[in-house]
């Protein structure tokens, strides 16, 4: 165990706020903040906003000016060493003198992973890292998942009552959940690299799958994606209207109509049933960081069988819909106790009039 101090505490604890401001904005990049401090004192301090602008250490350095010298630099992720679209932010910090590095976590950016802390040390520079780490982890684990798993944080996002139905038997299900749950959705859809619905929820509730908030101006839509194995919705449903991008996502037999607009992917498929691995990879690939899944109980129930899912985001809502309606995952195949599904709860929050769970699945 290192010997952090109070004041290390706090200040990576300012640095992981700090990060957490460009949690709209980021992606690809990994949400990064960073405080320098002579003691008690902060002298500079900044986040990256943006791919393709300032890392958060460039900002912090010039914010200090002068005063960099001879400072601690508390940053969420190990400094980059790599030049990418920016130079990197190990010789920058080097450059301004800075006395120490207290970094919270790795970069698993194979470019960096590492090499960030060697550059610091080979100049002299005290560094330790592994602060606030859990912390650090957490916040970027969309970008951790795709870098070290080679896909993206799955997040499922449902409405149910109390009874554990999301839909009429009829498939009718507006509204379950009351306006503030649904504006929280769109805050959690505005993190999140891709929205990925079916197209049986297209034809059933035609979602838009926009973010309808006042965001900053460097923030850009989040990719749509439907999983449509015939591809037999493209020509319908306001999916593909808008500003956002939208992907579909086919079996390689499927044929587009002619006039098809949209773009378009082939994976694998077992009938009508797309591999939802390959899906994922496809969207790492692209640079998608985390997923949030917002579709009926039958590709919600899919990708639980499939043990792709890392997170529910289940909005309760207290009213009864009977017993004919229809339930929160379909198809999972439990006959006793000892083949039931743990979740691991993570978080319990009320808002407005209903209940918000954050439920990790676990393996038992
Ligand atoms: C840092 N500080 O604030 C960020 C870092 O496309 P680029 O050039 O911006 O590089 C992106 C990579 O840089 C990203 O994958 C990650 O490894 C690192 N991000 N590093 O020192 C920062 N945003
Ligand atoms: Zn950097």
């Amino acid at each position: 165990m290192r010997g952090y101090s109070a004041t290390d505490h706090v200040m990576m604890a300012r640095a992981l706020r700090l990060a957490e401001r460009g949690a709209w904005t980021t992606r690809p990049n990994p949400m990064v903040g960073c405080v320098l401090a002579h003691g008690d004192e902060v002298v500079g301090e900044g986040w990256h906003v943006r791919p393709g602008g300032p890392h958060a250490e460039i900002i912090a350095i010039e914010a200090a000016g002068e005063r960099a010298r001879g400072a601690t630099a508390y940053v969420s992720l190990e400094p980059c060493a790599h030049t990418g679209r920016t130079g990197p932010c190990a010789d920058a910090l080097v450059a301004a003198g800075v006395a120490r590095v207290v970094a919270a976590m790795r970069d698993p950016f194979p470019q960096v992973d590492g090499s960030g802390f060697d550059r610091l040390r080979a100049a002299g520079i005290e560094i330790v890292h592994g602060l606030m780490e859990t912390q650090a982890q957490a916040l970027n684990r969309g970008y951790v998942s795709r870098l070290v798993r080679g896909r993206p944080w799955l997040r499922v996002k449902l409405a149910m009552s109390l009874d554990g139905h999301t839909a009429m038997e009829s498939g009718e299900s507006k509204w379950i959940s009351g306006e503030a749950a649904r504006m929280d959705v769109m805050r959690w859809r505005a993190r999140s690299g891709a929205l990925l619905t079916g197209s049986g929820t297209v034809m059933a509730d035609d979602p838009q799958l926009t973010v309808r908030l006042d965001g900053p101006a460097e923030f850009s839509p989040p990719l749509r994606v439907v999983l449509d194995p015939g591809l037999a919705t493209v020509a319908r449903g306001r999916v593909r209207e808008g500003e956002a991008p939208t992907l579909y996502v086919h079996a390689a037999n499927a044929k587009p109509p002619r006039d098809f607009a949209s773009e378009r992917v082939a994976v694998p498929a077992d009938g009508n049933a797309l591999d939802l691995a390959a899906v994922l990879r496809v969207l790492a690939d692209r640079g998608i960081n985390e997923v949030q899944v917002e579709a009926g109980a039958t590709l919600a129930g899919a990708f639980l069988r499939a043990g792709l899912v890392d997170e529910v985001l289940l909005y309760v809502a207290p009213v009864l819909l009977g017993t004919q309606a229809r339930p929160l995952f379909s198809g999972l195949q439990i006959q006793d106790m000892t083949q039931r599904m743990a979740m691991r709860l993570e978080e319990s929050v009320s808002v407005g009039g209903d209940l918000r769970l954050r439920l990790y699945p676990v393996c038992e």
